[in-house]
């Protein structure tokens, strides 16, 4: 029974970890938050690169209290920043989190002075696969522009 336990743990384990291979984060960038703002953005490359479709429904990080994912969309003519409940990723389809686009909203950072040089951030699929990304923090300065 333990053997079987064990096992079954195994392949729960090899199973999620090659379809993890098959989610790629790349060029992950988080915004050095502003002195005294709670929240501050994130963007990132995200690569489906299995034959089947994704749907992103949560991202987390020890930094914040919340992740959110986040869109712009035009209503009236003003450009409006509207939470997503999740997002689906096609097979093979990389989404680009931009500038102006979408983009992964940090709310309620717990320490907004001192992030370290690189911040995980832990991403979770409709089928339960769970995947890290790592994201530099740049400061305002450093950040090239997205046009
Ligand atoms: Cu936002």
């Amino acid at each position: 029974m333990k053997l079987l336990a064990l096992l079954t743990m195994l392949i729960g384990f090899f199973s999620q970890n090659t379809f993890a291979q098959s989610i790629e984060i790349t060029d992950g960038e988080l915004r050095a938050p502003i002195p005294g703002m709670e929240n501050t953005v994130a963007y990132m490359k995200l690569s489906n690169l299995s034959d089947k479709n994704i749907k992103l429904i949560a991202a987390s990080s020890v930094f914040s209290e919340k992740v959110e994912i986040h869109n712009h969309i035009m209503n009236d003519g003003v450009m409006k920043m509207v939470k997503l409940d999740d997002l689906s990723i096609k097979a093979n389809e990389t989404k680009i989190f931009e500038s102006g686009g979408l983009h992964l909203m940090f709310i309620g950072l717990h320490e907004s002075k001192d992030l370290p040089k690189t911040v995980d951030v832990s991403f979770v699929f409709q089928d339960g696969t769970k995947k890290i990304g790592v994201f530099n923090v740049k400061s305002i300065h450093q950040q090239h522009h997205h046009h």
